[in-house]
This record gives structure tokens, sequence and C-alpha cells, in this order.
């Protein structure tokens, strides 16, 4: 296969999905040597089964707000590729949801699942309902009415979901109540549930931790210490506050958060309390970021990111392209010296291109966050056996698994001149296990 020419078939076939082909682009350009050197994969055209989604579910989606009005949404499903297992992946409700932003995050999961070592296919779902300045009651409501076309598609070994923006612990609450009762019953098929009715410890965590600790293994290997470090992180959401619990225990400074309105800079450093005021204005007041300045009485930036603010480690975790050409030059210039993606593909191609050029240490999301549903495939583990462990043993688990998504990076992304190009090796080592799955079950 040439990379540039089934890029441009996918281009053509399905046109107007940037995100789309911009994910499939960078996988393509990796791996194509590899690819290449299997004549077998190309003899029944593995590549374009692995581009192009199994299957696409899209539905309306019709709820009632508060004040009697009804609305309607559209809901989505991408069964992106079931080779090593069920589908995967979470489900965003966000206003820009469409088809090509959850084409890019369901290709992704595929590689990202495949290196988490468990026994898992990749999909993504969601809808383009925005849950801002939504009441509790609309949230469920609006959650019910997703279910009920969703729950025919989904099931403990079909399909798992989970969440990703927008959709967290109440939302999957929600969710998963209403399947329980469509189906009759009590599975694992959604994941990040409540500890109360099946979820696992340290899911909330998960994303946030595991990022720091495949951080932590990339400084390793040029024996550089995250104490005292000053990190900027954007977003404030799941990924975002617990990368900054875990940077805080570390002895770490995290200067920046964000949101989609801008973001704040503490000199000081966000500690533990202030990281606690966030935690509670987020997931309780469902604030602004911008409130954090007013309170402590810090730098806010209206409409901007935090990428121009002096930094030696940058993670990313707010969401898709986030972090452009101009950008990664800032933060170069300043000294960064590590990025480690929370979020899924928020480095555009430029940015990368800067990354790699300057032989910094820098970690895809798809191998660098992949904590989130490296656990939650531990929760479907404990569902299906009845069982729960305990917040050690599934921290263990999940820092055991980062070293081993390192060392599969390092393993099929070292350079000659012995430096290692993560993005390179996550897409090696990803895609070789999916093909060579697919590749043992025949053409289907
Ligand atoms: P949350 O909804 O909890 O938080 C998202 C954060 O990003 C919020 O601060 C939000 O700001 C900001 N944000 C969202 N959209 C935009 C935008 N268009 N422009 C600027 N800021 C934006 O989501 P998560 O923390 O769960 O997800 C963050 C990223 O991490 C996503 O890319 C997601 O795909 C990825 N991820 C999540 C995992 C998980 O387990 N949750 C696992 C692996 C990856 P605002 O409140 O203003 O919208
Ligand atoms: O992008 C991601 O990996 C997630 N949103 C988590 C998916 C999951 O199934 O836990």
């Amino acid at each position: 296969m040439k990379a540039a020419e089934v890029l441009d078939k996918l281009k053509v076939r399905f046109p107007n999905e940037p995100e789309y082909h911009q994910a499939v682009a960078e996988v393509l350009a990796t791996i194509e040597d590899v690819y290449n050197e299997h004549p077998e994969f190309d003899k029944v055209n593995l590549i374009e089964r692995l581009c192009i989604p199994d299957r696409i579910y899209s539905f309306r989606v019709t709820w009632m707000d508060d004040n009697g009005n009804y609305h309607t949404n559209m809901g989505y499903r991408i069964q992106h590729n079931n080779a090593i297992g069920p589908y995967k992946g979470g489900i965003r409700f966000h206003a820009s949801v469409n088809q090509s932003i959850l084409k890019f995050l369901a290709f992704e999961q595929t590689f990202k699942n495949s290196l988490t070592t468990l026994p898992m296919g990749g999909g993504k779902g969601g809808s383009d309902f925005s849950p801002r300045g939504k009441s509790n009651a609309e949230i469920m409501r609006f959650c019910q009415a997703f279910v009920e076309e969703l729950q025919r598609h989904i099931g403990p070994n079909t399909d798992v979901p989970a969440g990703d923006i927008g959709v967290g612990g109440r939302e999957v609450g929600y969710m998963f109540g209403k399947y329980k009762k469509m189906t009759r019953e009590h599975t694992g098929t959604y994941t990040g549930k409540g500890l109360e009715f099946g979820g696992s410890l340290v899911r909330p965590e998960a994303t946030g931790f595991g990022n720091v600790y495949f951080l932590l293994e990339m400084l390793k290997t040029r024996g550089i210490d995250i104490k005292g470090k000053t990190v900027c992180v954007s977003g404030s959401g799941n990924v975002a506050q617990y990368t900054v619990k875990k940077l805080i225990e570390l002895g770490a400074k995290v200067v920046t958060m964000s949101d989609s309105n801008g973001y704040i800079y503490d000199p000081d450093g966000i500690d533990a309390d202030k990281l606690a005021y966030i935690m509670e204005l987020k997931n309780l007041y469902r604030g602004r970021i911008k409130e954090y300045a007013e309170e402590y009485g810090v730098k806010y930036v209206e409409g901007a990111r935090p990428w121009g603010e002096k930094c030696d480690i940058a993670l990313p975790s707010a969401t898709q392209n986030e972090l452009n050409g101009d950008d990664a030059r800032k933060l170069l210039a300043n000294g960064c010296i590590a990025v480690s993606e929370g979020a899924n593909m928020p480095s555009t191609p430029e940015a990368i291109e800067q990354f790699l050029e300057a032989k910094i240490l820098y970690a895809p999301g798809k191998a660098a966050n992949a904590g989130g549903v490296s656990v939650s495939g531990l929760e479907m583990a404990q569902n299906a056996s009845m069982i729960s462990w305990t917040a050690e043993e599934v921290d263990a688990k999940l820092h055991q698994i980062m070293e081993n998504i390192h060392a599969q990076c390092v393993k099929y992304g070292t350079l000659e001149d012995g430096t290692v190009n993560y993005v390179k090796g996550a897409n090696i080592a990803g895609f070789m296990k999916v093909a060579k799955a697919m590749m043992a079950q025949g053409v289907v």
C-alpha cells in the first residue's frame, strides 16, 4: 500500500470529515513501511478494513426540557473494529459532535485499546447534545432517550460504552439505569459506573494518573526527575483534574488549567486545596474556570490557551486540535522538554512535526491516555468475575499497563540515534496486534 493513495481514496469516499482524515493520515504514514514488509496484509487489502468502521449507527434522540419544550439531537455509535475484543470506547456529549469526530475517536480507540494488553476492540459514540446549562432532570431525560435507541446495539460482550467529554459518572449512571431496566439485566455493559453498582475503584482517576505514569516512564529514559518541574495543563474536566492531582502528589508545580472560555495562570502552583476548589466548582456547581482567578487573585486569559506560558512539561487534556504549530513553537522556545497527551489528538500535525523535530519527549494520546480505557477493561474483568479489587490492586495494574505501553513504544519506535519516536512506536505496536488478529480470523 501507498499511504498517500489510501488516504486520497478515503477522502473521496468520505468527504468533509477532516478529523477522521487527520487521524488516519498520522497512522498510515507511520505504519506504511511495516505494512509493506507483510505482503500477506495487502493481498487481502487489510488496510481498507482497518480504516473503515465495521458499522455506524445513527439515530434521532428526542427529549423534553424543564419547560415542556421538545428538542431533537442526533445520537451515534461507531463500531470500528472488534478483532481483539468487544467494541469498547466512550460516549461524548458536546455541541461539536459529528460523524467525523466520532470516526477519528473510534479509529484511534482501536489502536489505543490494542496497546492496553487487554482484549478490547475499538468504538466511540455520542451526541451533539450540549450538557452546558442543562438541569439535572434534563440531563437524565436526555440520557434515557439516548439509551432507548443505543441499547439495541450494545451489550457486555458486544460493545461497552463509557465516558468522554460531557459524560462522567452522573451520565453513565443515568444511561446504565435505563439500559438495565430495558434489558432486565445487570451486566457490565457500561464502564465508569458508580462504585455501588459495579464500578471500579480508580476508574475516575485512571486517565490522568495513567498519563502521569507514562510521563514518568518517558522522563526516566533521560534521567529527569518530575519533582519541581513546572507544568502547563489544559482542560479542567475529568482527565485534567486527576492529572493535576497526581502531579501535586509528585511535587511538580502546575501553573495552568483551562476550559473552553480561557485559562488561569497561577504562578505559585495549584495546590491540593486549590484543586479541591476546582473539583467542586467543575463537578458540583458546573462553573467556569474564570472563577478560580477571582477566588485566588491570579491571571485569567479569556479566549486563549495556556501554551504561551513558560513550562517544562505540557499536558494537553481538553480536546482535539487544541495545540497548533504556533503553540508548539512557543512551548519549545520556552524550554519545554516533554508533552504527553491526556486528550485525544490535541496536537495538530504541524505541532507534532515540531515536537518530533526538536526530539523532545512527545507521547501521543493513544499511548499516554490509555489508562482510562485500561481501567475500564479492568472494570469489565471485575464485573465478569463478580468481584471488586482494592484501589491499590487496580492502581498497581494501571501502573504496570502504562509501563508496558511505554515498553511497546520503545520497542517499535526507537530510532537509529537512540531516541524514541513514540508516535511511530504506538502506531506500529497497536497496528501489528490488530492486523495479526484480523489475519487469523479471515476476511470478514
Ligand atoms: P470533560 O468533559 O470532563 O472535560 C473536558 C474539558 O475540556 C473541560 O474543561 C472542557 O471545557 C474542555 N473542552 C472541551 N471541549 C473543548 C473545546 N472544544 N475547546 C476548549 N476546551 C474544551 O472531559 P474529559 O476530561 O473526560 O476529556 C478530556 C479529553 O480527554 C478528551 O479529548 C477525551 O476524549 C480525552 N480522554 C478522556 C478519557 C476519559 O476517561 N474521560 C480517556 C482518554 C481520553 P468546558 O467545560 O468549557 O467545555
Ligand atoms: O478516549 C478514551 O479512551 C475514553 N474516553 C475512555 C473509553 C473507555 O471505554 O473507558
